[in-house]
C-alpha cells in the first residue's frame, strides 16, 4: 500500500475560540444589560445545577437576581479581557495566531433584547475589539450568539419558544452585521444550537412556568424552530449584506457508538446521532429531516411552522459546518444501559476502550476523524473545528512554570486525527483550540477547570492578580502554527 502524504493545506486557520460571557466580565459596563447567563452567576454553586439542567421558574431566577447573597463570582466578571483584550491579542500574534473566534455578547448590543436602537457603547467597544485583531493579523470568526440571550427576552417572552424572538434577533443580527462588514469574513449564528434539547433555558431562556403543563418538550422544539428560522434569517442577511463574507452553523459535536453490535443498540445509536444531525440538516440542507417526522408523531409534538419559515430554511444555507469536539459518546437500548459517564451537557455509557478526563470526558480523537467523515459525507460543505481541548487542573511551579504535558498529548492527539480526515478526503477549513487563554468554565462556572496555552492567575473564588502566562503548551502551539501542523 503506497503512503499517503497527511498535511494541512497552506491557508490553514489555526487559532482559538471563546466567549463573551466566559471572558470579558464586566457585566455591568458599557450599558449591558443582563443576560441568562449572568443569572447563573447569581446563584450559590450548590443550586446552580438546577438552574443549569432543563428548566427554572420564573420566580428561581428573580429570586436569584434579587437575593445580594447570591451574587457569587466568576463570570460577572471573567477574565477580564474586556479591559485586557490589547495585551491578550499581543500573545496571540505571539502564538502565531492565523484566527481568534470571539462570541458578540447580545445584551451589550440590545441590553434588554428589545430596544429599537442599539447601544452605542457596545458597538464601539466590538469595533475596537475586532480593529486590534485586525492589526496584528488575525482574522476575526464571530458567533453572534453564544448562550448569553437577553434576560428580558426569557422574562418577558419565556424565550426561544415565543416567535417574537425571531424578530429581535434579526434586528441584532443585521445591525452587528452591517456594523462590522469591512472587519469580519467569518460569522457563526448559534453556538452548539443542539444543545437547546440538553440545557433549555441557558441556549434558548426557556422558563417553566411559561410552558403549558406537559408540553415541555414540544415548547423545546418550538424554540428549536425558531432558533433555525433566526439562523437562517442571519445568513440571509449576511450574504445581503457582505456577498464577500461567509457564515456557518456550529453544533456540539458528538459521536454515538452502539453499546454492542446488537442491532437495536446500532439503532439506539443513529437515534441519538441524530439528535445532532437534526440541526445541521436543516441548516445545511434547508428542511426538516424525514425521520424528524416519526418522532414528532410519538411525542404529540405538533409545532408552529409558518409556510414562509420552509421557504427561508430552503433558501438560506449556511456556507460551512462548524463544530466543538471534545468526547465521544455510547448508546444502547434502554434496558441493557450500564454505567454512566459524564459528558459537557449530556450523560451517557462507560466507553471502556477510553480514558477519561479529570470531569470524566471520554478521550476519543479517532472519534474525530470518524465525526468529520460522517459531516463531509452527508453535506459536502467546509468544516471548520471551532472548538476543542482539554479541561484540567493545571500546577504552577514555584518558578511560574506550569508543566501541562497532558493538554499537549489530547492536542497533538486530536490534530492527528484531523490530518488522516484531511486524507480521506475531508474539507476542513480551520482549527480554534477552545480557551486559548483560562477562561471560567461553562459547565463549572469555575476557572480551576482549565483549556489555556495562557494561565490567568485567577481562583474559583475570584482571588488572583489575574496576570496572564505562558505554559508549556504555549511554546508547544506555536511550533504546530508555525510548521502548520508539521511539528506536533
Ligand atoms: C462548550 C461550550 C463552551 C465551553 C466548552 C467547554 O460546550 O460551547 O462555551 O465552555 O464547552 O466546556 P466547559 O467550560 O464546561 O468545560
Amino acid at each position: 500500500m503506497a503512503n499517503v502524504t497527511l498535511k494541512f493545506p497552506d491557508n490553514f486557520l489555526w487559532g482559538g475560540a471563546t466567549a463573551a460571557n466566559q471572558i470579558e466580565g464586566a457585566f455591568d459596563e458599557g450599558g449591558k444589560g443582563l443576560s441568562v447567563d449572568d443569572v447563573i452567576e447569581r446563584i450559590k454553586p450548590e443550586d446552580r445545577k438546577k438552574l443549569h439542567l432543563p428548566f427554572p421558574t420564573s420566580k428561581e431566577v428573580k429570586d436569584a437576581l434579587a437575593d445580594e447573597e447570591n451574587r457569587h463570582f466568576p463570570k460577572r466578571y471573567g477574565i477580564d479581557f474586556y479591559h485586557r483584550y490589547k495585551e491578550d491579542i499581543a500573545l496571540f500574534k505571539e502564538l502565531g495566531f492565523k484566527t481568534f473566534r470571539i462570541s458578540i455578547a447580545w445584551t451589550r448590543i440590545f441590553p434588554n433584547g428589545v430596544e429599537e436602537e442599539p447601544n452605542e457603547a457596545g458597538l464601539a467597544y466590538y469595533d475596537d475589539l475586532l480593529d486590534e485583531l485586525r492589526k496584528n493579523g488575525i482574522e476575526p470568526i464571530v458567533t453572534l450568539s453564544h448562550y448569553e440571550m437577553p434576560l428580558h427576552l426569557s422574562l418577558e417572552y419565556g424565550g426561544w419558544k415565543n416567535r417574537v424572538v425571531v424578530d429581535h434577533f434579526t434586528r441584532y443580527a443585521r445591525t452587528v452585521l452591517e456594523r462590522y462588514k469591512g472587519k469580519v469574513k467569518y460569522w457563526i449564528t448559534f453556538n452548539e444550537i443542539n444543545s437547546i434539547l440538553m440545557s433549555p433555558f441557558i441556549s434558548g431562556g426557556m422558563l417553566r412556568d411559561k410552558v403549558e403543563e406537559g408540553k415541555l418538550l414540544e415548547a423545546t422544539f418550538q424554540a428549536a424552530h425558531h432558533q433555525l428560522v433566526a439562523s437562517a434569517k442571519a445568513v440571509e442577511a449576511c450574504h445581503e449584506i457582505n456577498p464577500e463574507a461567509q457564515i456557518g452553523c456550529m453544533v456540539l459535536g458528538m459521536i454515538n457508538y452502539p453499546d454492542s453490535p446488537h442491532p437495536e443498540d446500532v439503532h439506539a445509536a443513529l437515534t441519538d446521532q441524530r439528535k445532532t444531525f437534526f440541526f445541521t440538516d436543516v441548516q445545511a440542507r434547508g428542511h426538516y429531516p424525514a425521520y424528524m417526522n416519526r418522532f414528532f408523531k410519538e411525542h404529540d409534538i405538533e409545532l408552529d411552522i409558518h409556510p414562509e419559515d420552509e421557504h427561508t430554511l430552503k433558501n438560506n444555507l449556511v456556507d460551512f459546518v462548524s463544530l466543538s469536539y471534545y468526547m465521544s459518546t455510547v448508546s444502547a437500548r434502554p434496558e441493557t444501559a450500564g454505567e454512566q459517564a459524564v459528558g459537557n451537557i449530556l450523560t451517557n455509557l462507560k466507553n471502556p476502550y477510553l480514558e477519561a478526563s479529570d470531569w470524566g470526558w471520554q478521550i476519543d480523537p479517532v472519534g474525530l476523524r470518524t465525526l468529520l467523515n460522517m459531516f463531509y459525507e452527508r453535506y459536502e460543505k467546509p468544516l471548520f473545528i471551532v472548538e476543542n481541548g482539554l479541561g484540567a487542573f493545571d500546577k504552577v511551579e514555584e518558578d511560574g512554570s506550569i508543566h501541562d504535558d497532558y493538554r499537549i498529548d489530547y492536542l497533538k492527539k486530536h490534530i492527528e486525527q484531523m490530518k488522516e480526515a484531511i486524507a480521506d478526503g475531508v474539507e476542513l477549513i480551520g482549527y480554534t483550540a477552545w480557551g486559548p487563554i483560562d477562561l471560567v468554565s461553562f459547565s463549572t462556572s469555575e476557572m480551576s477547570k482549565r483549556y489555556g496555552f495562557i494561565y490567568v492567575d485567577l481562583d474559583d473564588e475570584g482571588n488572583g492578580t489575574l496576570n496572564r502566562s505562558k505554559k508549556d503548551s504555549f511554546y508547544w502551539y506555536q511550533r504546530v502554527i508555525g510548521s502548520n501542523g508539521e511539528e506536533l
